[in-house]
């Protein structure tokens, strides 16, 4: 797949407000926010949507979930509640093709979302 901004952060071509990292993964605030608490797990492996996930993946995918629980217990938030979302291609309303947890909190979160 080809280069992402998100590929630039990993390589720390651009800044990027990370608050988590790992052997695999980077966890960074994502620069617009829809809740207090908004941010980005990505793994390091260029995976471009869900739909590019393998069964090779499985373990790395459940790490990217465990990464955002962890943050969310670490962080104090985990029994208030909070929401992870991966959007997949155009109705999902993927922009980044690069696969990324989002993991949001610090409100009351609407269901369905629009
Ligand atoms: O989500 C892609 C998300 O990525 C979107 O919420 C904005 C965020 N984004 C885009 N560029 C950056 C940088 N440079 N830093 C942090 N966050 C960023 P999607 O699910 O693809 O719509």
């Amino acid at each position: 797949m080809g280069d992402t901004i998100f590929g630039k952060i990993i390589r720390r071509e651009i800044p990027a407000d990370i608050v988590y990292e790992d052997d695999e993964i980077i966890g960074f605030r994502d620069v617009n926010p829809q809740a207090p608490v908004h941010v980005l797990f990505i793994p390091r492996k260029p995976i471009a949507t869900l739909n590019d996930a393998t069964a090779d993946d499985a373990t790395l995918l459940g790490k990217l979930l465990l990464a955002c629980a962890g943050y969310a217990k670490r962080e104090g938030f985990a029994e208030q509640g909070y929401r992870t979302v991966i959007n997949c291609n155009e109705h999902g309303g993927q922009t980044v093709y690069h696969i990324h947890v989002h993991l949001l909190a610090g409100r009351s979160l609407h269901w369905p979302p629009g």
